[in-house]
C-alpha cells in the first residue's frame, strides 16, 4: 500500500514538472505585463514596428515580459500619447512628433527640408540627435525608439506638375511638413493621420503630404490618383515608456530594452523604405496611380521657396535658448555620415 502511494506521488510530481516545463513562457503568471498604446490602425507602419518590438521582447526575455498592444487609438490617441504615458495610462506609447511641434522642438528639426534621403538614414540621424541633446521634454520618460518616415511626397486628387498647381490647394500635413507646403503656396490642413481618411472622403482636403506607404496602408490610392515626387522632408516618431514602469523592470530586462533601441529604430526605417516601394508598385499597377517627376528647373524653383525655413527655425530656436545652428549642423553631418 505504502509503495503504491509512493509511486503515485512520484507520478503526480513528475506530471507537475512536465506541465510546468511545457507551459509557454508568455503564459507565465509572473510575467511583467506592459500596455503599449499606438494611434493609427494596426496595418500601418507605427503598429507594424510595435508588433515587431513585442515579438522581440517576449522572445528575448524568455516570457518574463508580456506586451499587450493597443493599435488604433484604443488606449491613447496621438495628441495624448506623451501625457498619457507620463500619467501611466499606458506603459509605452508611440507618437508622431509633428502633432506637437512646439513640444518637441529639437527632434522636430529633422522635419526641416534638410535632405534626409530615406527612413533608414532618418532614423539613425534622429536617434543620434536625441542622444546628443536629450531634450527636456523627454526627461520624465524612457525613450525606447526614434524613427522617421521615408521622405514626403504629394498625393492628390488633382495632378500637381508645377508650383501654380499647388496654389491654395488643401492638403493634409502636420508640423514641419505643413510649413513646407505653406512655403510652396499650398494650404496645409493639420490633423492626425487617422482623421485624413474621412477628410479625403468628405472633400475637406484634396490630398496629403506624407511618406508614400500610406497609399496602400490607408488605401489613399483609391481617391488620390496622382503622386508628385518631391522627396523633401520626413515625419519624426518616438516610442516612450513611463518612467516608473521602466524603473520597475529587472536589470536583465532593462538591458534587453536598451539593446533594442537603435536596432528597432533602424529596423523600422528599413521596413518603411521597402514598404514604400511595395505600396507604390501596388498603387501604379492596381489603382492606376500616375507619378509626376518634376523637371530640374521646376525642382529648383520648389527648393528655392524652402530656403528661408531653416534660417527661420534657427532664429526661433535661439529665442528659446537652443543652439539652433549647432543642431542643424549636427543633423547635416549625421545625414552625411549615415548616407555613406
Ligand atoms: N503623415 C505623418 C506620418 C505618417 C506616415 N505614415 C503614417 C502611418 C500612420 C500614421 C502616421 C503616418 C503623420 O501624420 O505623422
Amino acid at each position: 500500500m505504502k509503495r503504491k502511494l509512493a509511486i503515485l506521488l512520484v507520478g503526480v510530481l513528475a506530471l507537475g514538472l512536465l506541465c510546468s516545463a511545457l507551459t509557454p513562457p508568455a503564459a507565465n503568471a509572473q510575467a511583467v505585463k506592459l500596455k503599449y498604446a499606438n494611434f493609427p490602425p494596426a496595418p500601418t507602419f507605427p503598429c507594424v514596428q510595435m508588433e515587431r518590438w513585442k515579438t522581440e521582447v517576449e522572445k528575448r526575455t524568455g516570457g518574463k515580459v508580456a506586451v499587450q498592444t493597443f493599435p488604433g487609438g484604443t488606449l491613447l490617441d496621438a495628441k495624448n500619447m506623451l501625457d498619457g504615458v507620463i500619467a501611466g495610462t499606458a506603459d509605452i506609447g508611440c507618437t508622431s512628433m509633428a502633432y506637437q511641434p512646439g513640444r518637441f522642438i529639437v527632434t522636430n528639426a529633422t522635419a526641416l527640408p534638410l535632405g534626409i534621403p530615406s527612413a533608414k538614414v532618418g532614423s539613425r540621424v534622429l536617434w543620434d540627435l536625441y542622444e546628443k541633446y536629450k531634450p527636456q521634454e523627454f526627461a520624465d520618460v524612457k525613450v525606447l525608439a526614434m524613427f522617421t518616415t521615408a521622405p514626403n511626397n504629394i498625393m492628390s486628387k488633382v495632378e500637381v506638375k508645377k508650383l501654380e498647381d499647388l496654389k491654395g490647394l488643401d492638403l493634409r500635413a502636420s508640423g514641419g511638413a505643413a510649413e513646407v507646403l505653406s512655403a510652396w503656396g499650398a494650404n496645409p490642413v493639420g490633423m492626425p493621420m487617422p482623421e485624413t481618411v474621412e477628410a479625403l472622403q468628405k472633400g475637406v482636403v484634396k490630398g496629403l503630404f506624407s511618406s508614400l506607404e500610406v497609399m496602400k496602408d490607408f488605401k489613399f490610392a483609391e481617391t488620390c490618383k496622382h503622386v508628385t515626387m518631391t522627396d523633401t522632408s520626413i515625419y519624426p516618431f518616438t516610442v516612450i515608456m513611463n518612467m516608473k514602469s521602466w524603473e520597475a523592470l529587472p536589470a536583465d530586462v532593462k538591458k534587453i530594452f536598451d539593446d533594442l533601441r537603435v536596432e528597432q529604430s533602424e529596423w523600422t526605417g528599413a521596413y518603411m523604405d521597402n514598404h514604400v516601394k511595395e505600396a507604390m508598385e501596388w498603387s501604379k499597377t492596381t489603382q492606376q496611380v500616375s507619378v509626376v517627376n518634376l523637371s530640374a528647373a521646376e525642382k529648383s524653383a520648389w527648393n528655392a521657396k524652402l530656403q528661408p525655413l531653416t534660417a527661420k527655425w534657427i532664429a526661433e530656436a535661439k529665442t528659446k535658448g537652443l543652439a539652433g545652428e549647432q543642431i542643424i549642423n549636427d543633423i547635416q553631418a549625421l545625414i552625411k555620415k549615415y548616407s555613406q
